[in-house]
């Protein structure tokens, strides 16, 4: 039994269909340029918002009911994947993407969250063969355990930068199993509150030394996903330390890094670091280091990170013509 046999499989049917579920814009074959639609978006499915996540925010308790809502544990981590593939096939989406907690629980010790990931990435790898969708790229969550309140690879506690490393050296070796195309560092709580208490000097040479370590973890298993900075300026701390492209941009030359790493560009976070969503892409287009896009809008009237959908044609028109400028193709098509 399917989760969603209700529903068709989602098609271009044009701006005429009257069908809720049927793409009236979108049309995955048809050329733009020397490219189809569906080369130039690479849509990709984010995992937490569309198969883990509740929406509970900081008043109230979830509000998603999801169909696998009833079991638990592994159980419930099974059946997402098998809902999750599902979707895929019915959306035809090319990608996916995930955090290590999304798809599998975390267990009692580090050993039992990497077995409990093992089965999970061992069933979702299955699935993949019958599947056109791929690993856009995946992450490790440094943020939402309490034992990450200080940050992870900038935390005061040393037992919390090797638990984050083993969570990382974890997502690389994924991100190999499964083919990823990227490997993605949102900075989480790598960030500080007051000056009083944090040595600011000492935690970004720690977070310098931590990518270091994952560059070359991933040249020893032979990963060769691109590896990506999602910069972000607040949210959960005060001060995140990859603010935006240009002060990411900086701690990659300060640390030798520039070779390895490009940006993944999130609309609301370069709206909250008081940027367009294009300026954010085209300094990241400029250095010749845009990656990927997190193409979500927020709401300027309330101030923090919702990651809406995009509707506002003007911004989404201008992020597409930085991404278009991005690909030397589009040149020869104008
Ligand atoms: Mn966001």
């Amino acid at each position: 039994m399917g989760y969603f046999e209700q529903f068709p499989q989602v098609k271009y049917e044009g701006i005429q269909s009257q069908n809720p579920y049927a793409f009236k814009y979108y049309n995955p074959g048809e050329r733009v340029g020397d490219k189809t639609m569906e080369e130039w978006l690479r849509f990709s499915v984010a995992y937490w918002h569309t198969f883990t996540a509740n929406g509970e925010d900081p008043f109230g308790a979830g509000t998603m009911v999801r169909s696998w809502d009833h079991l638990d544990g592994m159980d419930r981590a099974k059946a997402r994947v098998e809902a999750a593939f599902e979707f895929f096939e019915k959306m035809q989406v090319p990608y996916f993407c995930f955090h290590d907690i999304d798809v599998a629980p975390e267990g009692d010790t580090l050993k039992e969250t990497f077995d409990n990931l093992d089965e999970i990435v061992g069933m979702i790898k299955e699935y993949m063969k019958n599947s056109r969708t791929q690993l856009l790229w995946n992450t490790a969550n440094m943020f939402t355990h309490p034992r990450f309140t200080h940050g992870a690879a900038t935390s005061s506690n040393a037992d919390v930068f090797a638990f984050a490393a083993a969570k990382v050296k974890k997502g690389l070796e994924i991100g190999k199993e499964l083919g990823g195309q990227n490997y993605v560092f949102w900075g989480g709580r790598e960030g500080y509150e007051t000056l009083l208490n944090t040595d600011m000097k000492f935690e970004l040479d720690n977070l310098g030394r931590f990518f270091h370590m994952a560059v070359d973890y991933a040249k020893e298993i032979g990963f060769d996903g691109q590896f990506l900075i999602e910069p972000k300026p607040k949210e959960p701390t005060k001060h995140q330390y990859d603010f935006d492209v240009a002060s990411g941009l900086a701690f990659l030359r300060t640390y030798g890094l520039e070779d390895y790493f490009k940006f993944n560009i999130e609309a609301n976070h370069a709206t909250l670091a008081g940027h367009t969503f294009e300026h954010e892409l085209h300094y990241a287009r400029a250095n010749g280091l845009l990656g990927s896009v997190d193409a979500n809008q927020g709401d300027l009237l309330l101030g923090w990170d919702t990651d809406e959908f995009p509707t506002d044609l003007y911004s989404t028109t201008l992020a597409m013509y930085e991404i278009l400028k991005k690909r030397r193709a589009w040149y020869r098509w104008s």
